[in-house]
């Protein structure tokens, strides 16, 4: 049986990326899949410092964002990590068939170790070990991700491989469904991704930006000395960035924007770029700031999530310790 896993973490209002990369697709797999698991991933949180009470309002406001996003927990299981132990269980044992070679070289360690002078905590060294984790609890099979995410998965689908060696077959080997766009940038520095927990202010674009705000970043965002409009990622990351946000937000496709916008100035451009955005986020930002208000109601819904992901993991797990030896 065919069972979707995906995680967001808890780390801030989602932005464009997030959006485009995943979570809309999230949405339509809910229709295609019969079983569909959400995590809001407060483990991989704390990988790096998150004061508490601001990750107890995240965790309620990555809620209201997903369901304001048109996830509906009718249809997906949607529950906070934490509140499944059995995640940070099989990691564990996960972990123990891991090499530290295998971990040096990810892109999210790299990136995130040097933010913290490269002191990067134990947790962080092996937080694609608790990723695996997470989709292997559940057997699932299909794991939505954006494009930053792809060596991830490649790590879950090696250890799952490497568990059903050792154990026997036991694992599905999961398959990556990619987003719809591909990684979106840094409106600051093309050469980064789009992230929540970026410190410049103006490179990312959330869900819960006003219109105001949205023209303001994209006003500002960093392009190059050329001012035609033009789709050439390795040459003009910095206006392709624009091309490619406003091609996922309006589905057309990278050339027919380029076509229409031929005559156009970039300082022109990048208000049409903030415009459709504006368009797309407008019915997600109201939903989200009414959802936002009914505090009861979120955690009603991550109650009965974590209640119906508890049900499916714990055989899961249990079938684990008895292959492993430990029954
Ligand atoms: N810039 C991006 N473009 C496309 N997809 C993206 N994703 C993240 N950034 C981009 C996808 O969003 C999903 C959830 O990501 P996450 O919250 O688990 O962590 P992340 O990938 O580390 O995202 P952020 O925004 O950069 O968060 P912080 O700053 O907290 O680390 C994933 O499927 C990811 O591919």
């Amino acid at each position: 049986e065919p069972r979707v896993f995906s995680g967001i973490q808890p780390t801030g209002i989602p932005h464009l990326g997030n959006y485009l990369g995943a979570l809309q697709s999230w949405v339509h797999l809910q229709e295609r899949y019969h079983t569909v698991l959400y995590s809001i991933v407060d483990l991989h949180s704390i990988t790096v410092p998150q004061d508490p009470g601001t990750l107890r309002q995240s965790v309620l406001d990555m809620a209201a964002c997903l369901l304001a996003c048109g996830i509906s927990p009718a249809q997906s299981c949607i529950f906070q990590q934490s509140q499944v132990a059995e995640h940070a269980e099989l990691a564990w044992i996960l972990s123990c068939l891991t090499s530290m070679p295998r971990l040096r070289h990810l892109p999210q360690w790299k990136v995130k170790s040097q933010r913290q002078n490269n002191e990067g905590s134990v947790g962080l060294f092996t937080y694609p070990v608790l990723q695996a984790a997470d989709i292997l609890l559940y057997r699932a099979t299909h794991v939505p991700v954006g494009d930053d995410q792809v060596q991830h998965l490649e790590l879950t689908q090696d250890t799952a491989r490497l568990f059903n060696r050792l154990y026997g077959d036991f694992f599905p080997i999961p398959k990556a469904i990619m987003g719809t766009s591909k990684k979106i940038r840094s409106l600051r520095d093309p050469s980064s991704k789009m992230s929540k927990s970026d410190p410049h202010k103006l490179a990312t674009v959330r869900l819960t930006d006003s219109p105001e705000e949205i023209v303001m970043k994209f006003r500002k965002a960093v392009t190059d000395f050329t001012s035609e409009v033009t789709y050439d990622p390795e040459g003009r990351p910095g206006v392709s960035n624009l091309v490619a946000i406003h091609s996922a937000v309006t589905g057309l496709s990278a050339e027919e924007i380029v076509g229409r916008s031929r005559g156009m100035e970039t300082a022109q451009y990048k208000l049409a770029v903030a415009e459709a955005v504006i368009q797309k986020l407008r019915p997600i930002r109201e939903e989200m700031h009414r959802l936002q208000k009914d505090r009861g109601y979120l955690q009603g819904v991550l109650r009965q999530g974590a209640q119906r992901a508890k049900e499916m993991a714990a055989p899961v797990y249990d079938s684990v310790c008895r292959l492993v030896g430990f029954r």
